[in-house]
């Protein structure tokens, strides 16, 4: 048989790990449909996961996953450079050395009993100039299905690939091998998380994982690759790899605008990047909703692809009103877990603004109605679903060229002191926004911190591949390397502001599409600010609000006030945050610090 690949690198490291995890076979997938139905199958065949009711959702198929393995596993996640000083501050370090022999142990023979894939895949479409090429290795065929969704996979890849093309390896086990004729559990995994690890090599472009089924820790091309390992390629080859969602707005007149924006985990990311604008005229449309790649094109413009191919979304709180377009996407062709699974062979969840049924098997497999006190989905129960689908995608998704942006937003949740939009007046000043972005830490964070501010650097806190200061240094030196005219112009959002009711006072979802208003107006020269010390506000009657029930003009104001106090407490904040980048702190961002509390006085 003719090898499948002449990429002797690529056939070299399948046959080391091969020899190491001691799988009773070795699979490279094709990536077809066929490929994807028929593993699927298997899967329900053998009573790991759920046909759902083929008439209300085709396609659609439900897993669970064991209640340990449920989430991202920020402690067990590890940057491994060979100086901890270069993961600086808000990593978790060791040694690669010592990581790899570690590992390497819990490695060998984890895949005995199981079948070991190999799957090729394009981060970006393949071929465009952006995108980047991974392999992972995998003994979880549930990885395998989902990989096809959010990436391009396959045989494809591997022409792309060719004899000497290099690529990122990512080594993904659930740690879990299988006696001779002993049966697989519903969602195999290592339970204990102090076993799980999520490891990266930064120096050699490596992912080695095992424990873990579930999201980011499992589907190594998301925040494992594209964020983490693709922040350090980035870094050195002079482009960004951002946690940003990329929309298109078009606003009356038939102009094009491109706006990319970071926001933490949980934030309505998914909800904004298929935003449905509340204006006559005005369309909004998808590009990605949660990683940007952006490379500055021939004409000095930052153009953007996204990476991924699917929606990684949750499904709690997914709704007719916060995410339409999300609820018509996920009605065919979707993988779900965790969620809960009616008696009809249909779906619930939590704010899902479908009446709750009588009763339901809960996310644990267990019986539910109404007045159990467990959740019936998981509160990060998720959706898979291929970005094609989605009602608003726009029809240039996939150029290779990219898309060329002119704002970006960057936003956590604050219930204080950040206004609804603050204009950046230059670059390093919007780098500063950026670096100062974070939320206000919540009791379900279990922390004696609560009410403090985290600082989330542009929504990368949890997803740096190195040190968060020498990741502000390149975004500074970014804006050097063209048109100060040219670069995207970068916006403080917050849609999460309180009252002393502690309510939201701006009403978000669909309505945000008010304040996109403004910043395209601002783009086009058109729209109305005033300068503050901050930033440049909208005027008072800059944000359009015509027909939003229960907005008032006072309720304006506090969205755009400037309470000198509450900033001059987050200037404080601010300086103990950046005390901890030590001498990493880009100068720039020191003088905008110093500059911001002058202008305050
Ligand atoms: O699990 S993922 O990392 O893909 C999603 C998230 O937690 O942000
Ligand atoms: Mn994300």
């Amino acid at each position: 048989m003719a090898a499948i690949t002449k990429n002797q690198k690529l056939l070299d490291w399948v046959e080391e790990v091969r020899a190491l995890c001691k799988p009773d076979s070795v699979y490279w997938t094709n990536g077809s449909q066929e490929e994807y139905q028929t593993m699927i199958n298997t899967m329900v065949d053998a009573g790991l996961g759920t046909q759902l009711n083929q008439e209300k959702r085709p396609g659609c198929y439900l897993f669970r996953s064991h209640p340990s393995d449920v989430a991202r596993a920020e402690k067990r996640t590890f940057i491994a450079c060979k100086n901890k000083e270069d993961a600086g501050p808000t990593n978790n370090w060791i040694n690669p050395d010592e990581l790899k022999k570690t590992m390497t142990a819990l490695y060998d023979g984890c895949m005995k009993g199981r079948t070991m894939y190999v799957i090729p895949f394009s981060m970006g479409p393949i071929g465009s100039h952006i995108a980047k090429i991974g392999v992972e290795i995998t003994d979880s065929p549930y990885v395998v299905f989902n990989m096809k969704i959010m990436t391009r996979i396959g045989t494809a890849v591997l022409d792309a690939l060719g004899e000497n093309g290099e690529f990122v390896r990512c080594l993904h086990s659930v740690g879990k091998p299988l006696a001779e004729g002993q049966k697989d559990t519903e969602w195999p995994c290592i339970p204990n998380v102090d076993e799980k690890y999520i490891s990266h090599f930064p120096e050699e472009r490596m992912i080695w994982s095992i424990g873990s089924g579930y999201g980011g820790n499992a589907l190594l091309g998301k925040k494992c690759f594209a964020l983490r390992i693709a922040g350090v390629q980035a870094r050195d080859e002079g482009w960004l790899a951002e946690h940003m969602l990329i929309l298109k707005l078009t606003n009356p007149e038939g102009k094009v605008y491109y706006i990319a924006g970071a926001f933490p985990s949980a934030c309505g990311k998914t909800n904004l990047a298929m935003l449905q604008p509340s204006f006559p005229g005005w369309k909004a449309e998808t590009i990605g909703d949660d990683i940007a790649w952006m490379k500055f094109g021939d004409d000095g413009r930052l153009y953007a692809i996204n990476p991924e191919a699917g929606f990684f979304g949750v499904i709690p709180g997914t709704s007719e009103k916060s995410n339409p377009n999300a609820m018509k996407q996920i009605q065919t062709n979707t993988i779900f877990t965790n969620a809960g699974l009616t008696d009809d062979g249909d779906l619930w969840w939590e704010n899902s603004g479908m009446p709750a049924p009588a009763h339901l098997i809960d996310w644990k497999g267990n019986d539910w109605t109404p007045d159990s006190k467990e959740p019936a989905a998981h509160a990060n129960a998720r959706f898979t679903v291929p970005a094609a689908q989605c009602p608003v995608i726009a029809p240039e998704w996939e150029d290779p060229a990219g898309v060329p942006i002119s704002a970006i937003l960057v936003g956590g949740r604050r219930k204080t002191t950040i206004p609804l939009v603050n204009e950046s007046t230059n670059w390093n000043h919007g780098v500063f926004l950026g670096s100062i972005m974070g939320s206000e830490i919540t009791t379900a964070d279990i922390t004696d911190k609560v009410g403090q501010v985290r600082r989330d650097p542009f929504a990368m806190l949890p997803f740096m591949g190195y040190h968060m200061g020498d990741y502000l240094k390149h975004w500074i030196k970014m804006g050097t390397k063209t048109d100060a005219s040219k670069l995207p112009k970068i916006y403080f959002v917050n849609w999460f502001r309180k009252n002393e009711k502690d309510e939201f006072i701006w009403p978000g979802y669909g309505e945000n599409s008010r304040v996109l208003k403004w910043i395209v107006e601002r783009l086009s020269g058109d729209g109305k600010a005033v300068e503050t010390p901050i930033g440049n506000l909208p005027t008072a009657d800059a944000i359009d609000i015509e027909g939003l029930d229960g907005i008032t003009a006072t309720d304006m104001e506090t969205l755009l006030e400037i309470d000198k106090d509450a900033w001059k407490a987050e200037i404080a904040s601010i300086k103990e945050n950046y005390k901890s980048y030590g001498d990493k702190l880009p100068q720039e961002l020191a003088n905008e610090l110093e500059q911001l509390e002058k202008r305050l006085g």
